[in-house]
């Protein structure tokens, strides 16, 4: 039933304005009216109520009575809605296992009904997952959940990113940085995009990643349109808010729905090193300015966005020299799945070479590559320095990828991730590694897992 406005002095529905409850019809089996506030204007009074059933709330019902300061006329805006076939408004399912079915730290709980022909009494669980409230109806007499919602408002912006980096983009190796001006770099290294899951506040936060720093250095725009050049020093925060938040909806549309899940923090301001670093005792991703700006290759995004993903499955993980080793390995690979997405892999700008943008300022040797996933390195190699030795990690890793493609090289690599120990061993992460790959693809493929491992030397 759609509410309806209602003029007092025309009123012929029979609703009682002066008396509380109010009095029910057949049609609209109310059984009263709960006060909810009351708000003061220059024109007039408006008192607020919500719509009861056996004395339970009913959900998206309201009712409303505005009274004319100067002449007193009264008017109603009736939005109760009829509740059918509820008899018994007493659960059978209690508080506690209805807000263990919701996601994150429940706030409030409470019972009522949610209307409808055959309405249904219902707990509305609000809870937190750290990413804004969200709204959980589960049905007092199943316990199922019928709907979950966030109430945090999302949108949709747009942008101009890198994606993932001129270099590999234009496949020019022979781009400079110039002391980050515009010029530097053709038009066409450029890509528009869909911005997605923003919290429509103007700034670059959103459901999967937030710009941290001093609101004025913050990018901001009341339409969500953030289009700006790299001499901008905006347009790194774009590139960066624009890599995390596609890398997440990747892992999600992998069947991960825990796995770094939160709006994580990031900033590019006021870090003038030409470094990088994800701080696990923050949950925050610092991007350095030395060189090309770091954030302006997304594959020093994905790197760093790599030590937040694992530390977020593995409270802690990379105490020891090996685990820290497989984080670096593991950042650069997730640099490489995430730009098998969007860039060709080429002999001039090859896929195996990560952070091809920001490694212009500090390598002469061409391709311009941080690091490769392709050396030889192997577990005899060891130097104990955590980014040399990553590359042994990153060579295993990258031949699964080769055998399998992105998808089925990613989803066994992220589930077997939340096996690992904080400070695992190469062996044991490799062994880990197999059998999650067995578990989920069966023994040919735990097979194909293996020979890459075993090919650089270890254990497994
Ligand atoms: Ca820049
Ligand atoms: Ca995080
Ligand atoms: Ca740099
Ligand atoms: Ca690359
Ligand atoms: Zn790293």
């Amino acid at each position: 039933m759609r509410p309806r406005r209602i003029v007092a002095a025309a009123c012929t529905a029979g609703v009682a304005l002066s008396l509380f409850p109010i009095t029910a019809q057949a049609a609209q089996p109310n059984d009263g009216l709960q006060f909810v506030g009351f708000r003061d204007s220059v024109l007039a009074s408006h008192t607020w109520y919500v719509q009861t059933f056996g004395g339970k709330p009913v959900l998206g019902s309201y009712f409303v009575r505005h009274i004319d300061k100067k002449t007193g006329a009264v008017t109603v805006d009736d939005g109760r809605i009829a509740v059918g076939n509820l008899s018994d408004v007493t659960p059978d399912v209690s508080v506690e296992s209805a807000q263990e079915k919701t996601r994150g730290v429940p706030s409030d709980a409470k019972l009522a009904v949610l209307p409808g022909a055959d309405a249904k009494l219902v707990y509305e669980v609000i809870s937190d997952a750290g990413r804004g409230s969200v709204r959980t109806l589960v049905d007092a007499s199943s316990g199922a959940v019928i709907k979950t919602e966030e109430l945090v408002k999302r949108a949709d912006g747009t942008g101009k990113v890198f994606s993932p980096n001129p270099v590999a983009t234009l496949q020019n190796e022979g781009l400079v940085d110039a002391n980050d001006a515009d010029s530097a770099v053709p038009a066409t290294a450029y890509k528009s995009v869909k911005l997605s899951d923003l919290d429509g506040s103007g700034y670059l936060k959103g459901k999967y990643a937030q710009l941290l720093g001093a609101k004025s250095k913050l990018a901001y725009s009341k339409t969500n349109a953030f289009n700006y050049t790299r001499n901008n020093d905006f347009f790194e925060q774009v590139v960066a808010y624009h890599a995390v938040t596609e890398s997440q909806r990747y892992v999600q549309g992998l069947g991960f729905t825990n796995v770094n899940n939160e709006a994580q923090d990031i900033t590019t301001i006021g870090y003038a090193d030409d470094n990088s670093f994800y701080d696990p005792s923050k949950d925050k991703i610092t991007f350095g300015t030395g060189g090309v700006d770091d954030a302006e290759d997304a594959e020093v995004v994905w790197h760093e966005l790599g030590h937040a993903i694992q530390d977020a499955q593995v409270p802690g993980f990379g105490s020891g020299t090996e685990s820290g080793s497989i984080g670096e390995g593991f950042g650069d690979w997730w640099a490489l799945i995430m730009s098998s997405a969007v860039q060709q892999d080429t002999a001039t700008t090859p896929l195996a070479c990560i952070a091809d943008w920001d490694a212009v300022s500090y390598t002469t040797a061409r391709p311009h590559c941080l690091r490769r996933t392709d050396t030889e390195t192997k577990y005899s190699e060891r130097t104990g320095e955590v980014h040399h030795d990553g590359q042994i990690w990153s060579r295993a890793l990258f031949d699964v990828f080769k055998k399998f493609g992105r998808d089925k090289s990613a989803k066994i690599v992220l589930e077997a991730q939340f096996s690992y120990s904080p400070n695992t061993s190469f062996s044991a992460a490799a062994k880990a590694t197999v059998e999650t790959a067995r578990k989920l693809y069966g023994d040919a493929d735990a097979t194909t897992v293996k020979t890459a491992f075993a090919a650089r030397g270890i254990a497994v």
